[in-house]
């Protein structure tokens, strides 16, 4: 990417964060009271979090989007059209779906009136139906401004791994909330909640990791149904004093982020509704069909299948850190692999990693090997059904 283009994507991609420092962070409390907030409390926790003032402020959308899982129509890894066996999830039809469903996607917004949706810039695009990238750095407070803008399902934002308390859990159960603990368990079409998250130590890298861990964060009102309607995104916590001002590492060149995943489009929120599209209306053995079930398991890399996912272009000699997750089911074990070049997860020298559902790996890559690689799940009935993307590495400088 040109260097004018990597600050677009910098100053488009920061339009919805802002920031803000606390005077006394110590001992003030968060807007959803009750946040534990003075050294007194961490230290008797034996936590450490030591705030560094700066309160970053997300505005968070839950957009009910078409999404395409090819949409380039062709096969790019083959460079064909489809063959059969993509027909079987591909092809549209009386009583198939095809590769187009309506979902609820999480979308970066302007400002908290909510008129406007950030663009996603071309370098972002292969983040698919992920949600927008969260930031924070050891010491910061998050605020997810969040409103169900036109969901017509209750959804949530539950983060992993950072501090939070019952109002911001985003995760409706019997834990003996009530009143306003309980506002963002489902927020309704509309509305709009308030999470705070705070990044103690322990929200940060472990012992063996890098500059930076990553976290998911995804919607729990109905966590099944929720998360195969689309609601899933990656969030990025920096040690302290490591990050740039927008949160990210400053000791990587460039970030990727990949979602491995069997979006089961039976389980979605939005199977009825996608049900209602077909050009006949469905009778209701339908849904009950084993091939017409067969043909919604979407193996999709962020929401893409057969290579349609925009290439991610990568730098010779840079210092790449790949962000990898998986969501689903038992089906969802994938073995990500990396053709062309190596890299090191858990301290190992590797090119394949493992995920498990909901199990986030990190992987440091210096790619020396210039040429477009093939990046793919290699649990074969996954790559045949689609979950194989591409990467290039190119012989210039790196940005950073
Ligand atoms: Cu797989």
């Amino acid at each position: 990417m040109a260097a004018s283009a990597l600050v677009g994507a910098l100053l488009v991609g920061m339009a919805w964060v802002g920031t803000a420092q606390f005077r006394d962070a110590t001992s003030s409390h968060a807007p959803t009271g009750g946040v534990p907030s003075g050294t007194q409390y961490w230290t008797s926790v034996q936590g450490g979090y030591h705030p560094t003032g700066r309160v970053r402020t997300y505005y968070l959308g839950a957009v009910e989007s078409e999404w395409d899982y090819a949409p380039a129509g062709r096969n790019l890894i083959t460079g064909k059209p489809f063959d059969e066996v993509a027909g079987v999830f591909l092809g549209r039809g009386r009583t198939r779906i095809g590769s187009t469903y309506v979902k609820c996607l999480y979308r970066a917004f302007t400002g908290p009136d909510f008129s406007r949706q950030v663009e996603r810039p071309a370098a972002e695009a292969y983040l698919g139906f992920t949600g927008p990238v969260i930031r924070a750095e050891v010491g910061d407070t998050i605020k997810v401004v969040f409103r169900n803008t036109n969901c017509r399902i209750p959804v949530s934002v539950h983060p992993h791994g950072v501090f939070y308390l019952k109002a911001s859990e985003g995760a409706p159960y019997a834990d003996n909330t009530s009143g306003t603990d309980t506002l963002d368990d489902a927020v309704a079409v509309g509305a709009t909640h308030t999470y705070t998250w705070l990044v103690p130590d322990r929200a940060g890298p472990g012992p063996h990791e890098g500059s930076s861990v990553m976290w998911m964060y995804h919607s729990h009102t109905d966590e099944v149904a929720d998360t195969y309607a689309g609601l899933q995104g990656f969030m990025v916590i920096t040690a302290k004093g490591m990050a740039r001002e927008d949160g990210s590492p400053r000791d990587v060149d460039h970030e990727v982020f990949e979602l491995f995943a069997v979006m089961d489009e039976n389980q979605s929120a939005y199977l009825k509704t996608n049900l209602e599209r077909l050009p006949s209306a469905p009778d209701g053995a339908l849904a009950e069909d084993e091939e017409f079930a067969e043909s919604n398991l979407m193996h999709s890399v962020n929401g893409f299948m057969y290579g349609n996912q925009p290439t991610v272009t990568l730098a010779k000699g840079a210092a790449v850190r790949w962000y990898l997750m998986s969501m689903g089911t038992e089906v969802d074990l994938h073995t990500p692999h990396w053709h062309g070049n190596t890299a090191v997860a858990d301290g190992m020298r590797v090119d394949v990693v493992s995920l498990l559902p909901a199990e986030m790996v990190t992987a440091d890559m210096v790619p020396d090997n210039v040429g477009t690689w093939l990046f793919h799940c290699h649990v074969n009935d996954h790559l045949t059904a689609g979950m194989v993307s591409l990467y290039r590495v190119e012989d210039r400088p790196p940005v950073s």
